[in-house]
């Protein structure tokens, strides 16, 4: 077949529903897109395992630490599934980490924000993890077979988290005065980051219109923060916490909650790489790659003897 019958082919087998698997004929831009989407994901669970692993020291109980502990392990794992998902497009485990120590690749804006607090913790893993599964239920049906499939476990897991990090502030929430600000201050400060987490709105999207049609997004950035900011609210009511927008308000004729504008002067900022933990989560990162250049270089030694007993 030559490529404008390939092109045909792959584009009718998307219409159709079908899964697109590694050894399948694909668009260039096609590969590169889900390259940089997917590696960008794998990022920033990795990324995301330090604003929460700076408090395994300091939970408050053994079981809370033991749970956080599940968690962000939980969260390494998902950016191995990922990579691994990443690499079966053509494309090694180490061009992927260059990208990201080199600032070619992003990983999530919100990762970029400190977490000052125990309350910060409830915070993430209700809010960021929130936003994290309503993007990722819709991932599961994304076109690219490796990515969907990651989705499923990841999603599972996710569900825990998002509980977990509920039931941090509703205990908080239902504590002294102090805890519930606490808990109040800490929504404060990862609310907007959170809406920030789906990125531009559709209009400024830049691969918005291809990778819909291409079925690697399923739903639009403002269609799944939408449904983030419907499923939330109902939540912090529950537990007496207030979102902090005046604007915010059911709107019965949409059935939806209108929300106010987003600094997106703030989003700039912190892609750009000036959020206030930038510099640092890039140079731990960097730090804790090189510290394990040894393991690297024992798992390789170790390949390169096994496969030469086998070939012997
Ligand atoms: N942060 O055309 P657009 C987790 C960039 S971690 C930074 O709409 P796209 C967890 C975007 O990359 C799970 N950059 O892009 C872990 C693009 O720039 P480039 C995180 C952002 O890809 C630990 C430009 O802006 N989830 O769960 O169509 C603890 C234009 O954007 C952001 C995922 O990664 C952002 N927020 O749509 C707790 C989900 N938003 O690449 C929890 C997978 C946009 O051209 N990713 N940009 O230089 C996606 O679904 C999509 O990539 C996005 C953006 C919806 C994020």
């Amino acid at each position: 077949m030559d490529e404008a019958a390939e092109l045909l082919a792959f584009e009718a087998k998307v219409a159709r529903e079908e899964r697109i698997e590694p050894k399948d004929w694909m668009p260039d831009a096609y590969r590169k897109n889900l390259i940089r989407q997917m590696s960008q994901h794998a990022h920033s669970e990795v990324i995301g395992m330090q604003p929460e692993g700076n408090w395994l020291t300091r939970a408050p109980t053994l079981r809370r630490k033991a749970i956080l502990l599940a968690k962000v392990q939980d969260e390494g794992g998902h950016g191995l599934y990922l990579y691994g998902a990443t690499e079966t497009l053509g494309i090694t485990r180490e061009e992927l980490i260059d990208a990201l120590h080199e600032g070619r690749a992003k990983y999530a804006s919100i990762f970029n924000y400190p977490s000052l607090t125990w309350a910060d913790i409830g915070a993430i893993g209700w809010l960021v993890d929130g936003a994290a599964i309503v993007n990722q239920i819709s991932l599961q049906r994304t076109s690219y077979g490796p990515y969907a499939r990651a989705m499923v476990r990841i999603c599972k897991e996710e569900s825990f988290h998002q509980r977990q990090g509920y039931e941090i502030m509703l205990t908080l929430a239902r504590g002294s005065a102090e805890q519930k600000a606490m808990a109040q201050d800490a929504l404060n400060r990862w609310w907007w980051p959170s809406l920030m987490m789906f990125g531009p709105h559709d209009a400024e999207s830049a691969h918005s219109a291809q990778s819909m049609r291409w079925k690697i997004k399923r739903q639009s950035n403002d269609e799944l923060r939408q449904k983030f900011v419907d499923q939330t609210v109902p939540q912090a009511d529950f537990i007496g916490l207030a979102i902090p927008d005046p604007q915010l308000k059911f709107n019965a004729d949409r059935g939806h909650y209108d929300f106010g504008p987003i600094d997106w002067d703030e989003f700039q900022r912190v892609v750009a790489g000036n959020g206030p933990c930038n510099r640092e989560r890039l140079a731990n990162h960097l730090t804790a790659h090189r510290e394990g250049e040894w393991v690297r270089e024992a798992m390789a030694a170790h390949d390169a003897k096994r496969r030469a007993r086998s070939a012997a």
